[in-house]
C-alpha cells in the first residue's frame, strides 16, 4: 500500500491525541481530518449528456463547475452496461460476472450482495466513517425468496455497511413505487399491506395491458403491468397506497435526504452513496424543469439532475466543508434514448448526442455501454485537470482504502486495484486494462489502444431498444486510437493481438 502520510501528515497524531477519528472538520482550513466522501451515481447518463463533455444542446452548469474544480476523466468505465451489476461492482470491488444473479434485479429481488461481503461501505466504516445510502438502490432487499415490504426488511443496505438507508428499492419503472428507510417502507399503512409480483397480476389495480386508456405515458416496450400515477410499470403491485411516491417529487425528496445526511454528519467523516433516478425512464421532471431544456423530458431530467448536483455542492459550501469533501459524480452505465416509454426522446434530440462519438449505448459491449462521465473534486488536495488515463469504477474501493491507509480485510474487493494517484489526477499512468460487460455477460477488454470483444452467441441487437450489443460469433478487435467509434473490426488482420487480449481476458476470468 502506498504511503499516504503526505496527504494526512497529522492524522496519526490526531488519532492518538483524541483517541478517535472525529477531529473537528473546520480546523482553520488545514484539512487534517479524513475527507468526507460522496459518490453520486447518475442513472443512464451518457458521456455526451453534459456540457463539460462537449454537449452543446443542453447546459449543465453545476456539473460543469464541478468538473472545472476537479479531475475530469475521459477514459473511465463502469464495470457493466446496466445498473445492478455496475453498482455491485463498485460496492463489492468484485466483477459482477463472477457471481450469478447480478443481472438487472426485479423490484422484489433478495439482497444480492452477501452480508458477509466486506463492501466499500464496510471498509469506510472500519475507517471511522458514518455511511449512508440514498436514492436508487437496485441491489435487492431481503432474504432469498424475495422482499416482504410489510415488515422490517432484512437484510437491507444497513446489513452491508450503511448506517443509514433511504432508497428506491429497484428502478423508477419497477414496482413497488415506494421508498424504504432503514428497512421500513415509508408511510406504509399496516392496514393496506403491499403485495408485489413479477410473474403474475396481483390485486385489482389496473394494468397498462388491460387498461391502456388509463395511462398518461404510453409504453413503447414492455412496461405494461400495474399503473402507478398513470404510468404503467414493470411488475405488478397492490396495496401500500399511502406509501406510493409521486414521480415528479423524487428528485426533491432524495436530494433532501442526501442534504440531511450531509448536514447531520458534518462534524465527522461521512460517506454518502447517492443514486439518482435521473435520467432513467420514466422521465418525469418536476414542473419547474418540465419543458425547460427544449429537448423533451430526457433533456429536462438532465437539468433536474444538474440541479441535484448543485444542491449537494451548495450544501457543502454552506456548511463550509466543501474543501475537504471528495465528491465523485459518474453514471452507472451508458445512455439509451427510447428505453420503454413513448416520451419522444428520439424526436426531441434536436442534434443532442448522449453517446458522444461512441458506438452502442446502455446494454452494449461497445464503448457507449460503459464509458461514462466521471468527475472527482477535492479542493483541498486536487488540482483541476483533465485525466485521460484508463480508469474503472471498480478501483474506487481499493484507491479510497489506500488514501485512508485502511488495510483491506481478507478477501475484500478482489478485483479492485489501487490507482489512487490516477483517481486524484496526480499520475496519468492508468490501469493496464479495463474489462467491460454487456447485458448478455459478453466481456470485452480495453488495453492501450486496443479493444477486444470476446465471441458471443448473444443477439447482435437488443430486442427492445435496438441497441447494438456488441455480440458477435467472431472475435472483434478495434483500434480505439484511430477508430474510437469501433467501426472497423480488424481482428483478422491482427491475430497476435487478438490472441494476447483473449488470453489476458481468460486469465482475468480465472483469477
Ligand atoms: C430493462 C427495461 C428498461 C430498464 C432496464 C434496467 C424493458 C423493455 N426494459 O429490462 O426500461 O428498466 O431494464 O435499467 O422492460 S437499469 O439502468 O436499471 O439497468
Ligand atoms: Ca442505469
Amino acid at each position: 500500500m502506498r504511503n499516504v502520510s503526505r496527504l494526512f501528515p497529522l492524522l496519526p497524531g490526531i488519532a492518538m491525541l483524541t483517541g478517535c477519528n472525529h477531529a473537528s472538520q473546520k480546523n482553520n482550513g488545514q484539512n487534517v481530518q479524513k475527507p468526507n466522501i460522496i459518490y453520486i451515481f447518475a442513472d443512464d447518463l451518457g458521456i455526451g449528456d453534459l456540457s463539460c463533455y462537449g454537449a452543446s444542446k443542453v447546459s449543465t452548469p453545476n456539473i460543469d463547475r464541478l468538473a472545472g474544480q476537479g479531475v475530469q476523466f475521459t477514459n473511465a468505465y463502469a464495470t457493466s452496461a446496466t445498473s445492478t451489476p455496475s453498482r455491485f461492482g463498485l460496492l463489492t470491488g468484485m466483477y459482477p460476472w463472477r457471481q450469478e444473479n447480478t443481472g438487472i434485479a426485479p423490484g422484489n429481488s433478495e439482497l444480492i450482495i452477501d452480508t458477509a461481503c466486506v463492501t466499500m461501505a464496510d471498509m469506510l466504516k472500519d475507517a471511522g466513517y458514518a455511511t449512508g445510502a440514498v436514492g436508487k438502490w437496485h441491489l435487492g432487499l431481503g432474504p432469498k425468496g424475495g422482499t416482504d415490504f410489510n415488515s422490517q426488511i432484512s437484510p437491507n443496505a444497513q446489513s452491508i455497511g450503511f448506517d443509514y438507508e433511504f432508497i428506491i428499492p429497484a428502478t423508477v419503472d419497477r414496482v413497488p413505487c415506494v421508498f424504504v428507510e432503514n428497512g421500513r417502507v415509508v408511510n406504509l399503512d399496516p392496514n393496506d399491506p403491499i403485495t408485489v409480483s413479477y410473474d403474475h397480476k396481483v390485486g385489482d389495480w389496473p394494468t397498462g395491458e388491460e387498461n391502456p386508456e388509463l395511462v398518461k405515458l404510453k409504453p413503447s416496450q414492455g412496461h405494461n403491468n400495474t399503473i402507478i400515477n398513470g404510468i404503467p410499470r414493470i411488475g405488478w403491485m397492490t396495496g401500500g397506497k399511502s406509501a406510493l411516491w409521486q414521480d415528479e417529487d423524487i428528485a426533491d425528496i432524495i436530494t433532501d435526504k442526501a442534504k440531511n445526511f450531509i448536514t447531520s454528519h458534518q462534524e465527522e467523516p461521512f460517506f454518502l452513496y447517492m443514486g439518482t433516478q435521473d435520467v432513467h425512464v420514466p422521465r418525469i421532471p418536476h414542473p419547474r424543469f418540465a419543458g425547460k431544456s427544449g429537448l423533451g423530458t430526457r433533456g429536462d431530467v438532465i437539468l433536474q439532475l444538474d440541479w441535484t448536483i448543485g444542491e449537494i455542492m451548495h450544501t457543502l459550501d454552506s456548511l463550509n466543508i466543501a474543501d475537504n469533501t471528495i465528491l465523485i459524480f459518474t453514471s452507472d452505465n451508458g445512455p439509451v434514448i427510447d428505453d420503454g416509454y413513448q416520451d419522444y426522446a428520439y424526436e426531441n434530440l434536436n442534434g443532442h448526442t448522449p453517446m458522444g462519438i461512441y458506438r452502442g449505448g446502455k446494454y452494449s459491449a461497445y464503448e457507449a455501454g460503459t464509458r461514462i462521465p466521471f468527475i472527482i473534486r477535492w479542493p483541498a488536495k486536487i488540482q483541476p485537470s483533465k485525466q485521460q488515463a484508463l480508469f474503472s469504477q471498480i478501483d474506487t474501493y481499493a484507491s479510497l482504502a489506500s488514501l485512508l491507509n485502511q488495510p483491506l480485510r481478507k478477501g475484500a474487493a478482489p478485483d479492485s486495484q489501487e490507482y489512487l494517484d490516477v483517481l486524484l489526477g496526480k499520475n496519468n499512468t492508468g490501469r493496464e486494462y479495463v474489462v467491460q460487460q454487456n447485458l448478455n455477460n459478453t466481456l470485452a477488454i480495453v488495453k492501450g489502444q486496443w479493444k477486444y470483444i470476446e465471441p458471443s452467441d448473444g443477439p447482435a441487437i437488443e430486442f427492445w431498444t435496438k441497441t447494438e450489443l456488441g455480440n458477435d460469433k467472431q472475435p472483434q478487435l478495434y483500434d480505439l486510437s484511430s477508430d474510437p467509434s469501433e467501426k472497423t473490426n480488424i481482428a483478422k488482420s491482427h491475430p497476435e493481438i487478438v490472441k494476447e487480449l483473449s488470453a489476458l481476458l481468460e486469465s482475468v476470468k480465472e483469477e
